[in-house]
């Protein structure tokens, strides 16, 4: 099925013409028909050919009803654009026609109505010059009297070779309906109508309910006014939903697949139009069937922040409208760039980000779109409608190669700043160096270790102690065999400077993990500092440093700074008398 939506002035013969070429009634209401006037969308169809049908969307000419005709048009990709031969172009001709090519409508068809009451020619003439400039471009035209029924065969053949045109829907995309009627039918209860632009739908899906954030079952199916078990995109669909009350649902709400959309209420957009200046701070924003008021903040000078009033099931490259209704003026067409974009709360936060904008295109492109985020969820990605390749590096996490290695950088040094505060510990806890990383989940901690680091019972410790170059691994084994008989007994620094464990080698201990450093030329192994919590916690508490340093049987050099070690890893409470007891 091929959906079109209609497109022109009020009273210029469209829904006529949806009449005389599907032999069904566009006005769906009494009064529409009482008063000759579409009001809100109607919906007809036609098999044009064997095998192809085409379903019209009849949208409403009055300028009152833009916005009804906005919600028509929206998921739709092509247009009948319909223009009185005995009025010609006329101000909705335009608002129209600026409302189609703000959405970037590339499919479209002239239709020159009522040529029986005049003559066509220069109605054709001005209406293939206006839309030759727009996005639709060079389209056919064609001349016709519905009450004649002259023009009308060839009307159906260029209408034929229009939607031989229309490029294919894509049937594995998710489903994305936006939803333009909702009403209840007795004994069947909530039914929803929408255009399918890309997808499947089947009966017994779930799908989620944009408004809702939760999700209802397809009870049954119809298209065409038929019942079916599936409907492939594009199609006219109406959805009979189990769980749901109709006044829950209503126009610009939207039909999900589960999982893949995000609702967003800020984002970034590009403006094909009037420049963003002479944007108004309070504009509609029309996108889908939805129309949304929204609040602009200039950026750079083609794009601009909204901030919606309501959520919306946004992704990149969403395209969209944006209109001052007082002013009945089509500020131009938007194109999502940003559907998750950063809070401009710190100095310089606006420029930087228009700088950003002005790179970007509304293509969501997984490789820009993990530069710009640096670490993100693949499925929050998805959700923005960015296809995803790269395979995730911890769980569903992806990272960028520049951060991984930056992070990865810091890695040692966490480790080892974390040792010489805790010492004896063999090294952090993984919480701590996700925190210090301001990572957002464990598993990427798990993810970034290379050897030597890798995780020993929750905490990232360093296999390669024994890996030590071997000069220091044998003073430091020497000094072990000193420490034996006095664990607190720290060499002086002459008997370091012997051993050859000048500062560089003493750094490169610590970092092992092979010795403590408890100040310049103080070292003790890490079981110094670990029986040192033993023999402090045996004396009265609280206690003096000298009693401590008696206890230990070592020199104040040695005693005040392993006390301060005991301070910071809170092992020890410094009381305001300056004793400490054990915490
Ligand atoms: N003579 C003549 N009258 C026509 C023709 N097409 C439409 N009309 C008349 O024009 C008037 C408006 O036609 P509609 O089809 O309701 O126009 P519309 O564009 O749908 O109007 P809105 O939906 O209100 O924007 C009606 O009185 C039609 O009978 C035609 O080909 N010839
Ligand atoms: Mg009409």
């Amino acid at each position: 099925m091929f959906v079109v939506a209609t497109a022109g002035h009020v009273d210029h013969g469209k829904s006529t013409l949806v009449r005389a070429l599907t032999g069904m009634e566009p006005d769906r209401w009494a009064e529409e028909r009482r008063r000759g006037l579409t009001i809100d969308l109607g919906f007809a169809w036609v098999e044009l050919r064997p095998g192809v049908t085409v379903a019209f969307v009849d949208v409403p000419g009055h300028e009152r009803f833009v916005p009804n005709m906005l919600a028509g048009v929206g998921p739709v990709p092509a247009a009948m654009f319909v223009v009185a031969a005995d009025e010609g172009w006329m101000p909705q001709s335009a608002e129209h026609l600026a409302a189609l090519h703000a959405l970037e409508v590339r499919y479209g068809l002239c239709v020159v109505a009522r040529a029986d009451l005049a003559d066509p020619e220069p109605a054709r003439r001005q209406a293939l010059a206006e839309l030759a400039g727009t996005s639709l471009g060079t389209v056919e035209a064609v001349a016709v009297s519905a009450t004649t029924g002259a023009g009308m065969t060839e009307l159906r053949a260029a209408l034929g070779r229009l939607l031989d045109q229309l490029p294919p829907p894509d049937l594995s995309a998710p489903v994305r309906l936006w939803i333009d009627r909702s009403f209840t039918i007795r004994g069947s209860g909530t039914v929803v109508t929408g255009t399918l632009a890309a997808g499947r739908l089947r009966v017994g899906d779930e799908l989620e309910i944009a408004s809702l954030g939760r999700t209802a079952g397809v009870r049954a199916l119809q298209s065409l006014g038929a019942q079916v078990p599936e409907v492939d995109a594009v199609a006219r669909v109406a959805v009979n939903l189990r769980g749901v009350e109709r006044h829950q649902l209503r126009r610009g709400d939207a039909l999900l697949t589960p999982q893949r959309f995000q609702a967003t209420d800020v984002v970034d957009v590009r403006v094909h139009g009037d420049p963003v200046a002479a944007l108004p701070a309070n504009v509609m924003l029309h996108i889908g069937s939805a129309s949304v008021p929204a609040r602009t903040r200039p950026l750079g000078p083609d794009t601009t922040r909204l901030m919606l009033a309501r959520l919306l099931p946004l992704r990149i490259g969403d395209r969209g409208l944006l209109r001052d209704p007082g002013r009945h003026h089509v500020s131009g067409g938007t194109t999502v760039l940003d559907v998750a974009p950063p809070r401009l709360t710190r100095r310089r936060a606006a420029a930087l980000r228009a700088e950003v904008l002005a790179g970007l295109d509304g293509r969501a492109d997984e490789h820009a779109e993990l530069r710009r985020r640096g670490i993100v969820r693949r499925a929050d990605l998805e959700r923005m409608g960015v296809a995803v390749t790269m395979a995730p590096m911890a769980g569903d996490w992806l990272v960028e190669e520049a951060v991984l290695t930056r992070l990865r950088s810091r890695l040692p040094a966490i480790v080892a700043d974390w040792r010489r505060d805790h010492a004896p510990e063999p090294g952090p806890p993984v919480d701590v160096v996700r925190q210090a990383l301001r990572l957002p989940d464990r598993s990427l901690v798990h993810a970034l270790l290379t050897p030597p680091l890798s995780v020993h019972a929750g905490r990232v410790v360093r296999t390669d102690q024994a890996a030590l170059p071997a000069p220091i691994a044998r003073a430091v084994e020497e000094l072990r065999a000193e420490l034996t008989a006095n664990p607190f007994a720290a060499p002086p620094t002459e008997r370091l400077t012997r051993l050859g464990l000048g500062p560089r080698e003493v750094a490169a201990a610590v970092r092992a993990g092979a010795l403590v450093r408890l100040a310049d030329g103080v070292v003790l192994l890490p079981d110094g500092v670990r029986d040192a919590v033993a023999v402090l916690a045996e004396l009265p508490q609280p206690f003096t440093v000298s009693e401590a340093r008696q206890a230990m049987g070592t020199t104040r050099r040695v005693a005040v700074p392993l006390l301060e070690l005991l301070d910071r890893q809170g092992a020890t409470l410094r009381l305001p008398d300056d004793r400490r007891r054990m915490r």
